[in-house]
């Protein structure tokens, strides 16, 4: 499938659109950020890059200043919602448990996280 395909098909593509409905966290120029659907933590949003990169590895090689803004907008929103605390994760690849390849940050915060 072409790079134009799957961002045609990309379930986080039509968040971002408005075209699927979503829990608004943040939103600026370039990048989204809403709730999980199936939240792990008692807050648990994903931020996401409006332009479509499969992955955080395809999205630091092309867009870098794009993923240094992720984690800002990251700390930013454990700011807001908790003590500024967080865990950030990006699944990366079937085996690491990556479902969207529209490359997502998972921000955990909210609470004390389990190990
Ligand atoms: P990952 O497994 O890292 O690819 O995470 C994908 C996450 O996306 C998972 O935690 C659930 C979430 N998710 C999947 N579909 C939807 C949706 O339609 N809306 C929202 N808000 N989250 C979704």
């Amino acid at each position: 499938m072409s790079e134009a395909n799957e961002a045609n098909d990309c379930l986080f593509c039509k968040i971002i659109a408005g075209e699927i409905p979503s829990a608004k966290v943040y939103e600026d120029e370039t990048t989204y950020a809403f709730k999980d659907i199936n939240p792990k933590a008692k807050v648990h949003v994903l931020v996401v890059p409006k332009r479509h990169y499969a992955n955080v590895a395809e999205l630091a090689e092309k867009d870098p200043a794009e993923l240094a803004h992720i984690a800002e907008v990251a700390a930013s929103i454990a700011r807001d919602a908790y003590n500024g605390s967080f865990r950030l994760v990006f699944n990366t690849g079937l085996d690491a448990g990556q479902t969207v390849f529209h490359v997502h940050a998972h921000v955990l915060t909210g609470e004390t996280l389990d190990e």
